[in-house]
């Protein structure tokens, strides 16, 4: 690591993660069993394709005597997907989890993601090493990576460097599908009798991986943070200058919920979800008239500007695009590399509408052509479409631009538009954990610790009651299996963890449609300002408002 740091990263090297009262004693915990938990979905066919680790029941732990384990635990611990703030905390709370069952234990981190674990990349963690990444962001301890973990030659290369290393427990830390891998990792040892556990721990900035007992992944307060504070930013900016209205797309994948919590927190004029489009069953015209709309209205009472915030991955969500994406996805499955070999866009751009449907040729046909290159670029490892390469952003400001030049036309429009694009994705994926996630990211790493001790596999760990004082935080963990869904991927049906999308009858999407007309008008900006690490806790220790409506607080 860097030798020069900065005063605040040496400040947060400081600092002490909480923890829930059930792990201060040590990771050595009672365990109770609760009720068994079918998947959520597709249960039967979930059941069928997971006889060994289907159907589990819901553990949740209560402070244990402090008791060491008789025998050490080697594990290995991997770093899955996109980066999320507070991944290092999660190994850093792993790591003294196991040292207090046992201080001979050993926590070994394979490079790179799941590919090391296969290619038998890793180094041994100590704490000497760990203390340098300790309340940091990034992922560069131990890097990370998106391979699919889902063929017996890839577990049983896993199993045989983990055996090397006399290692009993993986724990992935990961999305969506880092955490199918891991179900499908657990099924196939616990068939064989491996003697390997395997964990998984919630991260993703897009927040789409939660339910009743996951409330949050790790990551998604710190990033909206971040990026509130630039849409803050760039409100102000929009304010003082009074001549652009701002693009600014937000990552999040299929989810809106950064887009929500962002739109939630800044009080920008547009927000848009990717999910109330879907359900409207929206054009885009449409969804560029709701723009359009907020732009003349504030423009009739002489505000040439204004923010508009676009979830990442709204053209998936757009019907006709919709379709249009299903059907890429399955030629692209099948003919990826003749597709591949065609070097010129026209002759591409050919070849895929020579091979979809009359409507969605139709579609294709209709937009520009680094839009049609940027949707049939590589889908990733698991198959899904690379929403930010996308550039939905300026999409939407050439279409708003044309429509107001037609309104003009008419009348319906009598003021300026210049617009300014941008795209807040990379910027908040790494940034130092706020609080919040420092501790709940170490709380997560020290509950799979307890997870282990307990000798179940399958399980993800679960740290819930999110928005009480830490110490009240209930430790426990869910079947991965309860969360697996069936979903078409690369042109098959394949079990994979179910997204959480935005849920139109939830607190945050209500908040956000009761106040989003007077919003699209008014000039209400919020200016959020930086994340703060030290001062008064009703300052430095919120959640967001996403989890505090969802709870009802
Ligand atoms: P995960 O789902 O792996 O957490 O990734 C989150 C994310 O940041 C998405 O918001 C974004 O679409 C994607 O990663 C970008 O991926 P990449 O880092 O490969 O460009």
């Amino acid at each position: 690591m860097n030798c020069c740091i900065s005063p605040i990263q040496k400040a947060r090297l400081a600092y002490e993660p909480k923890l829930p009262a059930a792990l201060r004693a040590g990771a050595n915990v009672k365990c109770e069993e609760g009720a068994k938990q079918p998947a959520f979905a597709d249960t039967e066919k979930i059941a069928a394709r997971f006889p060994n680790t289907s159907n589990m029941p819901l553990l949740t732990f209560a402070a244990g005597c402090g008791a060491k384990v008789e025998k050490p635990i080697n594990v290995a611990v991997i770093l899955s997907g996109g980066q999320a703030p507070g991944g290092h905390n999660v190994i850093a709370g792993l790591f003294d989890g196991l040292k207090s069952l046992n201080p001979e234990s050993k926590l070994y981190g394979f490079k790179g993601g799941p590919s090391g674990l296969t290619d038998n990349k890793y180094i041994e963690i100590t704490a000497e090493y760990l203390a340098a990444y300790r309340n940091t962001g990034g992922f560069d301890m131990i890097g990370s990576g998106r391979t699919k973990l889902e063929t017996p030659e890839q577990f049983e290369k896993a199993e045989a460097n983990c055996k090397a290393l006399g290692i009993t427990a993986v724990v992935i830390i990961g999305g969506d599908d880092s955490n199918t891998n891991a179900c499908l990792l657990a099924e196939y040892y616990k068939a064989k009798n491996a003697g390997i556990i395997v964990v998984g721990c919630p991260k993703t900035i897009d927040g789409d991986l939660k339910n009743a007992f996951i409330e949050t992944s790790f990551g998604f307060d710190t990033a909206t943070k971040v990026y509130s504070e630039l849409i803050g930013n760039i409100e102000r900016d929009a304010n003082s200058a009074k001549k652009y209205w701002h693009f600014i797309k937000l990552m999040g994948r299929s989810a809106s919920h950064i887009a929500l919590e962002c739109g939630l927190r800044t009080q920008a004029n547009v927000t848009l979800i990717s999910e109330e489009v879907e359900a409207k069953n929206q054009t885009l015209d449409e969804v560029v008239t709701v723009i359009a709309d907020s732009v003349a209205k504030r423009a009739a009472n002489g505000e040439n500007f204004g923010v508009c915030l676009i979830p990442e991955g709204l053209i998936e969500f757009i019907p006709d695009f919709k379709v249009l994406i299903a059907e890429l996805n399955d030629i692209l499955a099948h003919g990826a590399e003749v597709y591949a070999a065609i070097t010129e866009n026209d002759k591409k751009a050919e070849f895929i509408l020579a091979k979809l449907t009359a409507k969605s040729a139709a579609v294709f046909a209709s937009l520009p052509m680094e839009i049609k290159m940027q949707l049939t670029m590589d889908r990733d490892p698991h198959g899904n479409v690379q929403v930010s390469r996308i550039e939905t952003e300026k999409l939407l400001t050439e279409l708003v631009k044309n429509k107001l030049a037609d309104w003009k036309k008419e009348g319906k429009f009598v003021g300026k538009f210049s617009s300014q694009t941008h795209f807040f994705g990379y910027e908040g994926r790494c940034s130092m954990p706020s609080n919040f996630d420092a501790d709940y990211c170490y709380s997560l790493g020290f509950n799979a610790s307890a997870i282990i001790s307990t000798g179940k596999t399958g399980y993800m760990s679960s740290v819930r009651n999110l928005t009480a004082p830490a110490e009240q935080w209930i430790a426990g963990a869910i079947p991965l299996t309860a969360m697996m869904n069936m979903e078409h991927r690369h042109g098959e049906d394949k079990p994979v963890i179910k997204k959480a999308l935005v849920e139109l009858d939830g607190a945050p999407f209500k908040m956000l449609a009761a106040n989003r007309d007077k919003w699209a008008v008014e000039t209400s900006f919020v200016y959020p300002g930086p994340i703060q690490f030290f001062g008064p806790s009703e300052v430095a220790d919120i959640t967001t408002i996403t989890l505090v409506l969802e709870k009802g607080k």
